[in-house]
């Protein structure tokens, strides 16, 4: 499998912490977001929604959006879960993970940045907290989702809300977030990072992390 993705980008981040925890390697192919790769007609190929990752299978076929992807390596290589199999609880988890999936990330990506600065003239300040109220407001409805006396967020081992979240955590530093009312994430995140796989997955093990 080719990996097409970015060393910062928290979509990748989760992709990557999957492969790894399920044991599946792959090529690594970076996408420099800086210089716009994302949007060059060779990855558009790829992807015509100009976003990493992309996941090309050995046979040629390619996966786009990180959560498709996720589902479909969860369906393929179904050990170790990251869903559970029961529906209510698969669904609570899906619920949260989507916190972070569907309801942080769009509103805070590159794109939108872009748009806010370039198109309608916002500072860098305003653009900063724009995605920190973004964050709170996720990371406050997160906190509450989750269980608040296991190890992780839905139980003893890393699932796919936990995964989401150590993505979102590395956006929230670089963006100075204040993590103080978010305590246990924090400690879900701290905890998420002793793992082999997630540490496999984050930004700076990467070959194209500068
Ligand atoms: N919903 C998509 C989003 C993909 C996406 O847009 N990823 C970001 C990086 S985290 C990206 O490539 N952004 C490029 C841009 O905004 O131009 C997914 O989950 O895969």
């Amino acid at each position: 499998m080719k990996l097409y993705n970015y060393w910062r980008s928290t979509t990748s981040v989760r992709v990557r912490i999957v492969l790894a925890l399920k044991g599946v390697s792959y090529d690594y192919v970076p996408i420099a977001l800086t210089r716009g790769e994302q949007a060059g007609a060779d990855y558009m190929a790829l992807n015509p929604a100009k976003g990493v990752p992309a996941l090309v299978l050995d046979d040629g076929r390619v996966l786009t959006q990180s959560m498709a992807i996720i589902r479909y390596l969860e369906a393929t290589y179904p050990e170790p879960p990251v869903l559970p199999a029961d529906p209510y609880l698969r669904a609570r988890v899906e619920a949260a993970s989507e916190v972070i999936a569907v309801d942080i990330h769009p509103v805070n990506n590159l794109k939108i940045l872009g748009y806010l600065k370039g198109t309608l003239g916002h500072s860098q300040d305003e653009a900063v907290a724009w995605m920190q109220h973004w964050m709170t407001e996720g990371f406050t409805a997160f906190q509450t989702m989750i269980e608040d006396d296991t190890p992780f967020a839905f139980g003893d081992t890393l699932g796919l809300a936990d995964i989401c979240l150590v993505g979102q955590m590395v956006n929230a530093r670089r963006w100075g977030l204040d993590l103080a009312p978010f305590g246990r994430l924090v400690e879900i995140d701290a905890r998420a990072r002793e793992l082999d796989a997630v540490r496999q997955g984050l930004p700076e093990a990467q070959p194209d992390a500068d």
